[in-house]
């Protein structure tokens, strides 16, 4: 097969010569096609197959040990200017950077297959939909994308159509940290990708092209490509409000779009529309509406089972590539939060739990959005979703209530660029940092957070229908490290509650971060949680939150020449809201004396 397509063809002769691939294999996305690779990386070991009682046609993928996550330090936007891609990124001139990579994609197909994988990132039908094509000589990155991505001849004859698409070139190379880059040229609309095969740095579909370049092209175009969720709400009397969510990775996307509603609500359902990105346009009425570019699920494994997300679970029984979860005895998958006992720890050495998890942190699942017990009807309907509430949220330990929701669009975007979370496996480096993740986009937005945050601000007057904005945490622990908040299915408790401020329903208290739940509004029916750790979710502790503006104060001074006034006036304002709440804080400062000079020996008489 080949191409109508002269820029599509010139490229791939252009890449051949220069990775010489021993052969090129266009996909087509067929059942056949798919199959002859299955067992292809199963005669090679590139996949393992998995026990077919228990998981049919599920298989293992075991990555390098060095390559098991996004490497934020090697990721690069290659733009003209440096000033363009922002001090939220790391930044190399086109010129250097196709120099470097360049050198080391010379020869790097030899003895292998090059594929060529067309593909769609949302509804082929739609207009917000974007094409790309990404050659590869991974076969595991090819069944992949198939999951991943509408991929193969209908992508390919859009893009015949259309003659624009986005170019990424991907080879897994030696998988040498030191020969490892994921570079982004957002104003050539191409990416280029060696050393990993791991998935956010090969499945180039997913961060590279629908986040990276999709919110370059965004601010362009006047649209959002966002690391959200997108879910709907379906209340007991029918009414359906669609929801989207940024939480930085590893911090319950997935889990809240398929949430299982408790027992003791009945006749809410949740239904999923997306679980990691989401492309918000203004639609015909002013209002917000999202389509999720993607058509499955890489997913966060350890965690899931029966009680945390049974959807989750399910779905993954068949049809399901697992990559670095550990084995039973009976090649069943295994991670930790499941019954039974590993014995293959995700290396594939015998496990001995003296050497920490079986399986690794970051292990993932990669399946069909199609398999999700909870999937949308509208999920592939060709003009999204109209979206009432936009949460944002990460994990903290302290500081962030449970819930609360924002004054207005200004200050709901100044809560998103100041979000923090602590860091998890997702991406290599030290896990359970707070760090700042604004929108949750911190390794994703491919140009400046100050632009960012200024195109953001823009729908405050592009859209007439402006969704509420809300903040949420379900990681607040007590002093013994332990969650506040059951979580999971119990999460549709605070969500009922942002549905019935969406509608008017609902009065709230109002605190100078914004507006918090009075504790009797909330549906607890059946939930059993103490009222003292009820009130300590919904605390804002001023002095807590007087340290908090000031971090945010500095964050943005990072961004000095783009960072937009009005965000300013807003922290401003949230600090003033603090400081004259002088009666709470002056008691605060007392408490926390008493509190220090209580804890501090007294050595020195
Ligand atoms: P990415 O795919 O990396 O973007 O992550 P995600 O945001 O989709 O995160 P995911 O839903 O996979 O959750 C990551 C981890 O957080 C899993 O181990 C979950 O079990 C855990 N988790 C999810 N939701 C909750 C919750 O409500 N409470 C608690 N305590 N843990 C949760
Ligand atoms: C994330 O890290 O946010 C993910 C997984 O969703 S990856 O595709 O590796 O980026
Ligand atoms: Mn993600």
């Amino acid at each position: 097969m080949t191409t109508s397509n002269a820029s599509l063809k010139q490229w791939i002769d252009e890449v051949a010569r220069r990775t010489q691939p021993s052969s090129v294999h266009w996909c087509t996305g067929s059942d056949e096609e798919n199959d002859a690779l299955i067992a292809e990386l199963l005669a090679s070991g590139g996949l393992i197959k998995l026990n077919e009682h228990t998981h049919p046609r599920c298989y293992l993928h075991r990555s390098h040990p060095s390559d098991v996550a996004r490497v934020e330090h090697l990721t690069f936007v290659c733009t003209r200017s440096k000033e363009a891609a922002g001090p939220n990124n790391n930044w190399m001139s086109p010129d250097e950077a196709h120099r470097k990579v360049d050198a080391l994609f010379e020869g790097a197909m030899r003895g292998r297959t090059m594929y060529v994988i067309p593909y769609c990132m949302g509804p082929i039908d739609s207009p917000y939909a974007r094409c790309g094509v990404e050659v590869t000589d991974s076969a595991y990155v090819v069944v992949n994308m198939r999951l991943m991505t509408r991929m193969g001849t209908p992508a390919l004859r859009r893009i015949e159509r259309e003659d624009r698409f986005v170019k990424g070139l991907h080879s897994t190379g030696d998988l040498d940290p030191s020969r490892r880059f994921i570079m982004h040229f957002p104003e050539e609309l191409s990416i280029k990708s060696i050393g990993s095969g791991y998935g956010g740095n090969a499945l180039l579909g997913k961060k590279c092209h629908a986040l990276r370049i999709a919110s370059w092209q965004a601010r362009d175009e006047g649209w959002l490509a966002e690391h959200m969720l997108i879910m709907g709400l379906q209340s007991p009397e029918g009414r359906t409000h669609y929801i989207a969510a940024a939480f930085p990775s590893a911090c319950g996307k997935t889990n809240l779009a398929m949430l299982v509603p408790p027992e003791s609500m009945p006749g809410w359902k949740v239904w999923t529309v997306g679980e990691d990105i989401c492309w918000l346009h203004v639609g015909r009425e002013g209002e917000l509406r999202a389509i999720n570019p993607e058509a499955g699920y890489f997913g966060v494994v350890p965690g899931t089972n029966r009680k945390t997300n049974r959807n989750a679970f399910d779905m993954i029984q068949h049809d399901t590539i697992f990559t670095n979860v550990a084995l039973t005895a009976d090649r069943q998958p295994w991670w930790e939060g499941l019954d039974g006992t590993p014995t293959v720890d995700w290396q594939g050495n015998p496990y001995r739990d003296e050497n920490g998890p079986a399986a690794h942190a970051n292990s993932r699942f990669t399946v069909s959005a199609k398999q999700n017990p909870s999937y949308s009807t509208l999920a592939e309907a060709p003009e999204g979703v109209p979206i009432s509430a936009i949460l944002f949220g990460g994990r903290r330990r302290e500081v962030a209530p449970l819930i609360y929701e924002t004054r207005n669009w200004t200050h709901g975007v100044l809560v998103g660029a100041g979000m923090a979370s602590e860091t998890t496996a997702a991406a290599t480096g030290q896990v359970g940092v707070v760090r700042r993740d604004p929108m949750a986009m911190k390794p994703f937005c491919g140009y400046d957070f100050g632009a960012y945050w200024q195109h953001w601000l823009s729908f405050g007057s592009r859209a007439r229908k402006l969704p509420r904005i809300f903040h949420v945490n379900w990681f607040r622990q007590d002093r013994n490290r332990r969650f506040l908040w059951p979580g999971f299915g119990e999460n549709l408790r605070v969500l009922r509650w942002i549905v019935d401020r969406c509608e008017g329903k609902l009065e709230a208290q109002e605190t100078p971060i914004g507006y918090v739940p009075r504790i009797e509004d909330l549906d607890l029916k059946g939930l059993s949680i103490s009222r003292e750790s009820l009130q300590a979710l919904l605390a804002v502790d001023p002095l807590a939150w007087q340290t908090e503006v000031a971090a945010i104060g500095r964050y943005l001074d990072e961004f000095r020449s783009t960072v937009p006034q009005a965000l300013r006036d807003e922290l401003e304002q949230t600090a003033q809201g603090l400081e004259s709440n002088n009666g709470e804080l002056e008691q605060a400062r007392f408490v926390a004396r008493e509190r220090h000079r209580a804890a501090t020996p007294r050595t020195h008489t």
